[in-house]
């Protein structure tokens, strides 16, 4: 990191700009000057380097093999299909290893180099998707619940966090004159920050909501959570609030720690972005901004105490939260396959392994699957489509546990979809134990400069030894939620998961037990620092104990925890209030 501080860099950014247009402009090198590779986060790229040839390239007295990662921000990860092969187009021209949905139901390109950045960008633009604040201290994509089927709240609830990710947008122009060629002109509109200020916020901040029974986005696990209320009869009725949820730890810092959000009230839907933006604009005035370590909004509550960041948040707002309403979440995975909608139109869910959308990749029985190519065909049947009556157009959403939800499917046209799914080998869902299709991965090696160890790359061959152990115990249907993260940083919300690794080092990992499968218990650590063959064995006295012992429909987590296999700390659970549901 570079001698100057984060905090100095953004203030005298003149708000976001730098020196990134000369950095860019530079022919020298692949790279940018070192504080603009901290101001390219907040237009949504992050420089990085192909970490399997550093060492080559270093040993040849080359620079990095440095490229860029570009995220986009697709509030709750919606997109057309038009935009869809936009995309497409922009992912097989500029980047390497295809479209990648991340667990924020973005879309991350890969391997962009410098002179292409420009081009890539406008092309992005072009689809009328842009990638502002998508990384950053900023605000970043807002997540929401993606399974559509609930058609009317689902829809409220989706519109009012599409206007939540607008309203919390910088107000700089940088960005549309950095990449869009727009001319700088003096005095025209503010590019004041009533909201960020000239220093933004001291750390990224995280915004999910969900529908309950549904927690697909792990919303105890975002700064700022939003659970949508419904009435008997289906409508929104308002959100209770949630505040202080975050994964990220450094190995061995008992100062850092993935902590589940509070939920601290109720409020009716009118009064969302008033809340949201009291939530903000505290963490921004009370956050730490010496010890970026501590800089969540996590810590914020934990060191001023909850009471006084609720007190905190209501004299902002100037209006009580009310006392939270009742809800229970059922599971935090996704759905697979069709699921029908209020007004009768299908959506189907496929698994996207890790969220890799590539040609040529192994699918659970070793053969090459062509995943992009399918889509791109699933995308042009559905642009061609007549539009219906209703305006309820195809739709294509990401999850937020890096899936893809082909929706508001008109019943003709379901009968071609599935051929094509299945021609294009997109049905792995159909055929994938529970285990694989609800495993998550981080992105890691090659790209991630904090990787400690492999995770996307090492799901296929984990998952597959972890299957066969499942079967000896004669449990290969065990719904076991597991994820895998490259380091503790926990992009894959590791620490939520049944059975999840946290990398340490190149093939080894902690090993955390004990999650539920609904996003409201934290796991905890196992084994420290295990190999593949350690993690195995651990695994396998547990796994015959499951096979003999569970209680119908327990998950593996909470068997563990019955059983006093782990103890999780009261901190570590968010009860439902009061368990209410759930089927
Ligand atoms: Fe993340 C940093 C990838 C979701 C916590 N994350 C990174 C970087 C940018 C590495 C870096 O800083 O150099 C990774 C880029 C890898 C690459 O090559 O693409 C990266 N994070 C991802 C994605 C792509 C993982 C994925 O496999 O899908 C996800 C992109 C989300 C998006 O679309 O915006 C992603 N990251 C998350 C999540 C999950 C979530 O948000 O629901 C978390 C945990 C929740 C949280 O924030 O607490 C997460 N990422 C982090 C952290 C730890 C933050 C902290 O509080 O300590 C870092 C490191 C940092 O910020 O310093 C990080
Ligand atoms: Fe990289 Fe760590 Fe995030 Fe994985 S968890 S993408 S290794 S920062």
């Amino acid at each position: 990191m570079s001698a100057h501080s984060v905090e100095d860099i953004k203030r005298d950014s003149a708000r976001l700009r730098g020196s990134l247009l000369q950095s860019l402009a530079d022919p020298v090198t692949g790279s940018l000057r070192e504080d603009d590779q901290t101001l390219i986060k907040y237009h949504g790229s992050y420089q990085q380097d192909d970490r399997d040839i550093r060492e080559e390239r270093r040993l040849a007295k080359l620079e990095p093999a440095y490229s860029f990662m570009i995220r986009t921000r697709t509030p709750g990860g919606v997109v057309t299909p038009a935009q869809w092969l936009k995309l497409d187009a922009v992912a097989t021209g500029f980047a390497e290893r295809g479209l990648r949905i991340t667990t924020r139901q973005a879309f991350q390109f890969h391997g962009v180099i410098k002179t292409e950045l420009k081009a890539t960008m406008q092309a992005i633009n072009a689809a009328l998707i842009d990638t502002l604040a998508a990384c950053g201290d900023v605000n970043r994509n807002v997540a929401v619940a993606a399974n559509p089927h609930l058609s009317a709240a689902h829809a409220a609830v989706h519109a009012q966090a599409a206007a939540l990710s607008e309203h919390l947008l910088p107000n700089t122009r940088a960005y549309y004159e950095i990449w869009l060629d727009e001319q700088r002109v003096a005095g025209s509109g503010s590019e004041d920050e009533p909201v960020y200020g000239e220093r933004y916020l001291p750390r990224k901040f995280k915004i999910g909501f969900a529908i309950p029974p549904f927690n697909d986005v792990d919303v105890l696990a975002q700064d700022l959570g939003f659970i949508a209320i419904l009435d008997a009869a289906g409508a929104l009725t308002g959100y209770n609030v949630s505040v202080g949820g975050g994964m990220g730890a450094t190995h061995g810092d008992p100062d850092t720690y993935p902590r589940l959000g509070s939920v601290v009230g109720f409020i009716a839907p009118e009064r969302l972005v008033a809340t949201a933006t009291a939530v903000v604009t505290a963490q921004r005035d009370f956050g730490n901004r010496e010890v970026r370590k501590r800089a969540r909004l996590k810590y914020t509550i934990d060191d001023r105490g909850l009471d006084w960041f609720r007190s905190e948040v209501e004299r902002r707002a100037g209006f009580p939260l009310l006392p939270a309403r009742p809800f229970g979440f059922a599971h935090n995975g996704d759905r697979f396959g069709w699921t029908g909608g209020e007004d009768g139109r299908g959506h189907l869910t496929l698994r996207i392994p890790a969220g890799r959308i590539v040609d040529g990749a192994l699918d659970g029985r070793g053969e090459a699957v062509r995943h992009l190519s399918g889509l791109r065909e699933i995308a042009r049947l559905l642009a061609q489509a007549a539009a219906p009556d209703d305006g309820r157009s195809a739709e294509l959403r990401l999850t937020p546990n890096q899936n893809l939800v082909i929706a508001n499917i008109p019943a003709a046209l379901r009968e071609r979809i599935d051929a094509l799914t299945a021609e294009y080998g997109l049905d792995g869902w159909r055929r994938a134990n529970p285990l694989r299709r609800n495993a998550l991965a981080c992105v890691a090696l090659p790209t991630c400069g904090l990787a400690m160890a492999e995770a996307e790359r090492y799901l296929p061959e984990f998952v597959a030894k972890v299957e066969e152990l499942l079967a000896r115990h004669g449990i290969p249907g065990a719904p076991i939620h597991l994820r895998l993260s490259g380091c503790p940083n926990g992009c894959s919300r590791p620490y939520l998961g049944e059975i999840a690794l946290v990398g340490k080092a190149p093939g080894r990992y902690n090993l955390m037990l004990g999650a539920d499968h609904r996003g409201q218990r934290l796991n905890t650590l196992y084994r420290e620092n295990v190999d593949e063959a350690a993690i195995l064995g651990a695994l396998d006295p547990l796994f015959a104990d499951y096979a003999r012992e569970k209680r119908f429909e327990e998950g593996f987590g909470d068997f563990l925890v019955r059983r006093a296999v782990v103890s999780i700390p009261e901190k570590d659970i968010r009860k439902s209030i009061p368990v209410e549901v759930v089927a």
